[in-house]
């Protein structure tokens, strides 16, 4: 039997500390919390619901959905419409911005998700997560205008990652945890399956400033630029190089995993820019998952770039946007771009 805090009276209780914020965040995180809840049992009980396999759809990114990716963008969609929170969404899983149905109150906030990052590793029964960030809607601060049924542009949500007002994410492996920053630290929850609530168990969780531990997709080296291979052929050399330290790798091929596997015990992660992706502008989105993962490793300590510059500065253009990511303990990921400043001087 847990007595630890609930995640609703956690949130209620820093609700009290964001500028301006009303019942409408309480309500809002315990929208999402609730769709990460229902994902994971789609998740947990996989082969038993006939929910693995390809959809044999592809998503706005050209990539093939797996049903669950389909399933968990609804079950977002569906669990967060209802309530009034929002002015309107944007998900990985849909080219345009999601409008509020018409019926529907409109709120003040927009919510951006990838509603199921790393679903490939579904079907190999490997860990999976849910990410999403909130943004306050410009102009949509009193309730005329909310109630206007005006839609809300996709510029709307065109803000850098340091106007974000909270971010987290849920983390499908043995054991279901949401984690989130509101700008106050990072915090961690555990899903008790026969409560039905997440309980804080990791409470102000930070990451340690080194690492030997360095996260990479390694059959990319030949596409990397000079100074992601000069760095990892640094870590390769060990202490016969001059690092002077040998490093370990990891590659879960689940930014979720990787992220909170950092946040757990440090290390660093890279997605790089690499010449097969350049015309993208990388792999990783921003809106969706690196200004979330952003937010939660700065305010754990660590450190998020793009190589070149922090990643919550970034002005973005369009909300499936790509930028390469370089994130976690931050005196290496000083290191790396510091690299990258000396190859552009
Ligand atoms: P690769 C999952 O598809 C994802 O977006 C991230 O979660 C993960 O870090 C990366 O792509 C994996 O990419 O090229 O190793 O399959």
């Amino acid at each position: 039997m847990h007595l630890g805090t609930t995640l609703t009276q956690f949130i209620i209780e820093e609700q009290r500390h964001i500028a301006g914020a009303t019942g409408e965040f309480t309500g809002l995180l315990n929208d999402v919390a609730t769709a990460c809840k229902m994902i994971s049992n789609g998740v947990n009980h996989g082969g038993l619901l006939g929910v693995l396999g390809a959809a044999g759809t592809e998503n706005v990114q050209g990539e093939d959905q797996k049903k669950m990716d389909v399933i968990s963008n609804e079950i977002f969609l569906k669990r967060n419409e209802w309530a009034g929170h929002l002015a309107a969404m944007a998900s990985e899983e849909m080219d345009e911005v999601y409008q509020i149905p018409e019926g529907n109150p409109r709120g003040k906030y927009l919510l951006m998700f990838d509603p199921l990052d790393g679903s490939s590793n579904i079907d190999v029964n490997v860990s999976v997560g849910s990410i999403f960030s909130i943004l306050r809607c410009p102009g949509n601060e009193n309730a005329e205008v909310e109630q206007s049924g005006r839609p809300t542009p996709m510029e709307a949500f065109l803000q850098p990652g340091v106007k974000q007002v909270c971010a987290g994410y849920a983390l499908y492996g043995p054991s279901t945890m949401l984690v989130l920053t509101t700008g106050r630290g990072v915090n961690g929850f555990t899903l008790d399956p026969n409560v039905g609530e997440f309980v804080l168990t990791h409470e102000n969780m930070t990451i340690p400033k080194d690492t030997k531990e360095f996260a990479i997709n390694m059959s990319n080296y030949r596409f990397w630029e000079q100074p992601v291979r000069r760095y990892v052929d640094e870590c390769l050399a060990g202490e016969t190089g001059p690092r002077g330290k040998d490093f370990n790798m990891r590659w879960v091929a689940s930014m979720v995993a990787e992220v909170h596997r950092i946040l757990t015990r440090g290390g660093v992660f890279m997605y790089p820019m690499d010449e097969k992706l350049r015309e993208k502008g990388g792999k990783l989105r921003l809106m969706y998952e690196a200004n979330p993962m952003a937010f939660i490793i700065e305010q754990a300590g660590g450190a998020a770039t793009t190589g070149h510059e922090r990643i919550m500065e970034l002005q973005p253009q369009a909300i499936h946007q790509r930028v390469p990511v370089v994130l976690g303990s931050k005196n290496e990921v000083d290191v790396i771009t510091g690299y990258h400043h000396a190859q552009a001087a």
